[in-house]
Order: structure tokens, then sequence, then C-alpha cells
């Protein structure tokens, strides 16, 4: 069996999405998610002009053989181009393996572990009355565990607070928009914060915040023991993902549980972070981080120390993502939780998918594979608009981590 032809779909239905379509002999073909946001087209060139010609003519079912050629084959390995690029690859080869053997994805990664995944909403306002409402909002409509995240008094624009009347959208049309940033402020801010949402919403309710990696470890070590009393689900991203050492700091001063890695791409962004034990839940996704070949190897290792598996989920990774994340939480026994952000009604225009939202939780139907499939005509309707991430600044104007 061969690859007989593979293509790149760039669409842009609300929001920019790169999907790598994989065609074999045998007349089955594949897709993955190679959406990397705010750099989609430095991902589809580079499967364009250097993965596909080297993937035409392989045996699709040597998903272990194929993730090798691209990673130790590759002399520049890592970095978040490369490494979406061999994660679409990778899902799009898994997607095939399904196909061909008439077997939904978790089948093929151990069967089931549970019946349905436990997700999180996202609940935000541009303060803290208006995020607590947006927590009532989101425990109406069936979550048990909430994202809140809320503008910071005196800090316009913060991270995390939804522009308009939708739901949070990081990346606007354009170059890069600037956002702002104070650190004392956000410190003292936090805590009250999740008083006021325990007060309102009692303990049962699961709470999650991310700092997406503004603090330096001792704040970061100062907030996660503030927090404490409010018994967060997780922290995430407390200090910025390159500077591991930083986990070490807050370790030694807080229970508080924390998630890292919606950044990182490869288990060697983690080795250390799991065997010393500084960090509770991995973020990577399959998406980013090397795919199921890679992950599985990943979730087996942070299974021996505990540290459970807590996909990122936001709305730039796309449904064939989200649907590949919901077979492998099915399957693996150290599974956490997974982010849920509903993508817009437009995008399943595009997007056929095959996940339903209940009471909490994601199920997924046993369609072979990952079950999510792609109207290329429709996709054709949506061209790439441009987007980027924003910058953020702190009130002094210096440029800080966004
Ligand atoms: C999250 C994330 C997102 C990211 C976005 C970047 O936890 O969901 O931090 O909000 O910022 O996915 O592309
Ligand atoms: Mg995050």
């Amino acid at each position: 069996m061969k690859i007989k032809n593979a293509k790149v779909i760039v669409s842009c239905p609300g929001r920019n999405f790169v999907t790598l379509k994989i065609e074999t002999d045998a007349g089955v073909y594949g897709l993955g998610d190679a959406t990397l946001n705010g750099r989609e087209l430095a991902v589809a060139s580079y499967l364009e002009n250097y993965c596909i010609p080297m993937l035409l003519g392989k045996d699709p079912r040597n998903t272990e053989d194929l993730w090798n050629y691209f990673y130790r084959g590759v002399y520049w390995k890592r970095g978040a181009v490369n490494m979406a690029a061999l994660s679409a690859i990778d899902l799009a080869l898994w997607d095939i393996k399904g196909k061909l053997l008439g077997t939904p994805l978790y089948n093929l990664l151990g069967g089931k572990s549970r019946e349905r995944v436990l997700v999180y909403a996202h609940a935000t306002g541009k303060d803290s009355a208006e995020a607590l409402d947006s927590v009532g909002k989101k425990l109406d409509l069936g979550f048990s565990a909430v994202r809140v995240q809320a503008g910071v008094p005196n800090v316009p624009a913060s991270y995390g607070v939804a522009r308009g009347e939708g739901p949070y959208e990081p990346a606007a049309p354009g170059l890069p928009h600037e956002e702002s940033w104070d650190t004392p402020r956000y410190l003292r801010f936090a805590p009250k914060l999740f008083q006021n949402v325990r007060d309102a919403y009692g303990d049962d309710v699961l709470l999650l915040h991310d700092v997406h990696h503004r603090c330096t470890p001792i704040e970061a070590a100062r907030l996660a023991k503030d927090l404490e009393p409010y018994r967060l689900f997780w922290l995430e991203d407390p200090v910025t993902g390159e500077l591991q050492e930083g986990l070490r700091l807050l370790r030694r001063h807080s229970v508080t549980p924390v998630a890292i890695g919606e950044v990182f791409n490869s288990v060697y962004d983690y080795t250390s972070l799991i065997s010393e034990q500084l960090i509770d839940f991995v973020r990577m996704p399959l998406s980013h981080g090397g795919g199921v070949t890679h992950l599985l190897k990943l979730a087996a290792f942070a299974g021996i120390y505990h540290v459970q598996m807590g996909f990122h989920g936001a709305t730039d990774l796309s449904p064939v993502n989200l649907a590949a994340s919901i077979h492998f939480d099915l399957a693996v026994s150290n599974f956490g939780i997974q982010e849920y952000m509903p993508h817009p009604e437009v995008v399943n225009e595009v997007f056929k998918v095959n996940y339903r939202f209940e009471r909490g939780t994601l199920s997924i139907d046993d369609t072979p594979g990952i079950g999510v499939d792609i109207d290329e005509e429709q996709a054709a309707r949506y061209p790439y608009q441009m987007a980027c991430l924003p910058v953020a600044r702190k009130l002094d104007g210096t440029l800080t981590y966004w």
C-alpha cells in the first residue's frame, strides 16, 4: 500500500485552519490538523515543499517509521513549525489506519477506559462581576469544570477577556495588536476573583485558571499559595514554559496543582518536569506535540509519575484535533480533563464532526479512524486571512510575555 497523493487545505471559516489530507492507493484518506495560530502558512509551506514529496510512495501503515523519518530523520528537529507538520502527518496516518481496520481510533489506543470525557469551559468577563455571571452560564449549560479569567482592574485589555459578545478568541486580523499587563495588580486581584467564585457557586465546581506565562517564578509561587484556599483543579502556565526550573521554586511553596505545556512540542520539554514531579497535568496537544505516536509515549511516561493528561483545546485547534483528542482521552488511563471551546457554527460548514457535548462531557461515535471529514468545496469558500496573536506590554511599555 502506498501514499499516492497529499494536499494542504487552508481555510478560514471564522478563523484559519490548516488541514493535511493524505490519500492512499487503497482508496482511503486521512486528515491531520496542522494549524499553528498566527503562523499557519509557515506550516503549510513546510508540508507542501518538503514533507509531501517525501511522503509519496511510502506505506501509510508504518506510523512508527514515518514518525521517526520526520523526527530523527530531520536534522533541524523540534520547533513549533516542524512539529505541527509532523503532528498533522501522524494524525492523518492514524486516521488512515483506523479506516483501513474499520475501527475508531480509540480502539487502536487500548479501547475505552471511560465512556465520556470530562471537559472544562471558559468563563470570562471584563471584570469580576461579569466573570461570575459567565461562570453561572457555563454551569447552566451543564459544565462541572470551568476556567475563570477576568479583566484586571486598571489593566486595559487583559489576557483571556473576550473583546465583543462572543467567546474569547485572541487572534485578530492583520498584524499583532497590543495588550497590556501589570503583574502586581493581577496578583492582588486573582485571589479575590476566586474567593467571589467560591462564595457564589460553592465547593463542588472544578475551577481552573490560566496565568498564560505571565509570572516570574517567585510571583507564581505567591499566586499559587494565595489561591490555595480555593482548591483549584489546576493553575495553568504559571511561569513561561521555557523556564522549566521556575517550577521548582513554585513547588517549594504551594500544593496548587500545575498544568503546563500548550506551547511545548516534544517529550524533551517535559522530562525534568515530570521526573522531578514539578507538574500535575500535561497540556501539549496532539496537533503540536507530534501526534498520537509521540503523545502515547509521553502519556505513558507521565502516568508512571501520576501526572495526568489535560490537552489544550482552544478554538485554534481544529475539529480534527479535537476529535483525535477525545479518542485519546477515552483510551489512556491517566486522563485528567479536556479543554473544550466549542467552534462557532460556521466551522461545521467545513468540518463534519462526530463528537457531542452532553452534561459537561464529550463523547464520540464509532466512525472508523478519527471520524471527522472536510468539505473541500466549502473550505474553498473561506480563503485564508492573515491573523495574529497579540503581543503584551507592561504599563511602562516594556514588552512582556503574552
Ligand atoms: C488556552 C490557551 C489559549 C491560547 C491560544 C493561542 O489555555 O486555551 O492559553 O487561549 O492562548 O490557543 O493560540
Ligand atoms: Mg493556556
